[in-house]
């Protein structure tokens, strides 16, 4: 009997291939970009003239609104300048092969059109029509995979209350209403599902107390009953260690992947599928009045840094009110675009590094070629002196080596247990990262 790749309690039964075909497109794709929109882009991260601190999209609870003011916002929200066609080309142009979307964020407003609630785009906006629609049908048109979050906590349903700490502030349920806000998540995913099919259903807030882990599993088997190919993240159940994301030890976990938040793990993590979610500054709503921008470089290292421990890279826009997508984070979806352009070959469709340790120089990838090599891709950062750069501990037969970027060959080496490069440029050809490609028998 194959063996079952998750065996949760009340978890539809899957074996190991099964499984894998399912993940196969989100494991290959490797970069991807999350997409913070609702109401809290409104105000931008100013509250009655006050700057308030922290992320954009919490400021109903920073600053401490009472729903009936927050809710106010939605006659203001009136997206004109929203292009999802635009959009999709800039995550496209950027090199991203699928997009995360806010359908609900932690303040309850929903993007999509729910017959279960008023909250919503349609019927108490200005804009009145479904924002994720035209989105999923843009994404599938150019290409690319569509996939939608949605927040467990809600600060505007009525059979939640916000907690009193501020600072974290999970909600509690109402006495006797926690069937009711279970079957109104189950209506709305289902109203999502239905009307722009998303191929990974994105959990947060799913930290509040009353929410279970059984709870978790109740959702899990309800969306994979509806979409056997729906891919769920580990936010479903409670399994998820704080914003290092990944499971904790030896718990039956729901969920198909981890969810490290604004951090990329130390090493590899053989068998564990994995995606790390960043802002591009410190915010992910928007936020008029911060300016903190990650540079180009730093995330296309980012990216790189995950593809080598055999994990995802989810990079957060958080447009404004009206629609866009701020200019600091379109210019360097841009420039890691550029980069991918040359190197993508590097990063799509790769496995973790061979070498558990980080390299000195730089970081690899490595992929299985269809006549049976491995190539292996040397992502340099750091450049080499002399022309040389050693590969330690490499045992296999080395075939062939060259630069990705213009196919010139290297010259290599064998010295005893290890591999050296040599003729190497003296500069190299992007200081980002130079990616030589190492063709090696075997694995
Ligand atoms: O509280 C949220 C936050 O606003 C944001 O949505 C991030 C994205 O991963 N998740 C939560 C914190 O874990």
């Amino acid at each position: 009997t194959p063996a079952k790749a998750e065996s949760a309690p009340g978890i539809p039964p899957e074996t190991v291939e099964q499984r894998d075909a399912r993940m196969k497109w989100w494991r290959d794709a490797r970069f991807g970009m999350f997409i913070h929109w609702g109401l809290y882009a409104i105000p931008g991260g100013r509250w009655k003239g006050q700057p308030v601190g922290g992320a954009g999209e919490w400021i109903m609870n920073t600053a401490n609104i009472p729903v009936e003011e927050y809710e106010l916002l939605a006659k203001q929200f009136n997206p004109v300048k929203y292009d999802p066609a635009q959009w999709v080309r800039i995550a496209k142009d950027a090199g991203m092969r699928y997009i995360v979307i806010t359908s609900k964020h932690h303040d309850g407003f929903c993007l999509f059109d729910s017959k279960v609630t008023t909250y919503d785009v349609v019927d108490a906006t200005p804009w009145g029509k479904d924002l994720l629609k035209p989105l999923a049908e843009e994404c599938r048109k150019q290409g690319l995979h569509f996939c939608t979050y949605y927040s467990i906590m809600d600060w505007h349903h009525p059979a939640q209350m916000r907690g009193s700490d501020r600072a974290y502030n999970p909600t509690r349920i109402r006495e006797g209403r926690k069937r009711e806000y279970m079957d109104y998540m189950k209506a709305q995913l289902k109203e999502l599902l239905e009307s722009c099919k998303p191929e990974v259903l994105w959990f947060d807030g799913e930290w509040p107390d009353w929410y279970t882990e059984e709870d978790g599993r109740e959702i899990y088997a309800f969306l994979r009953e509806l979409d056997p190919k729906l891919i769920i993240n580990n936010r479903v159940g409670k399994c998820r260690k704080g914003m290092e994301g990944l499971n904790q030890e030896g718990r039956q976990c729901v969920g198909d992947f981890g969810t490290p938040e604004q951090q990329i793990p130390a090493s590899g993590l053989p068998g564990v599928d994995w995606e790390s979610c960043m802002t591009m500054n410190d915010t992910w709503g928007f936020k008029y009045d911060d300016h903190n921008w990650k540079s180009t470089e730093t995330l296309i290292r980012n990216l790189i840094d995950c593809a080598s421990k055999g994990g995802n890279y989810l990079l957060n826009v958080g447009p404004t009110a009206e629609g866009e997508i701020p200019a600091p984070s379109v210019e360097r979806l841009q420039g890691i675009g550029r980069w991918l352009k040359v190197n993508g070959e590097s990063i799509y469709a790769t496995q973790a590094s061979p070498w558990g340790k980080q390299l000195s120089w730089g970081r690899c990838t490595q992929k299985k070629l269809d006549d049976g090599t491995t190539r292996l891709y040397l992502h340099v950062f750091n450049w080499p002196g002399q022309g040389r750069l050693e590969l330690p501990g490499l045992k296999n037969d080395v075939t062939r080596a060259f630069l990705l970027a213009n196919g010139r060959e290297v010259t290599i080496r064998r010295d005893g247990g290890k591999i050296v490069l040599e003729a190497l440029p003296e500069k190299p050809l992007d200081p980002v990262a130079t990616v030589i490609c190492v063709d090696v028998k075997g694995t």
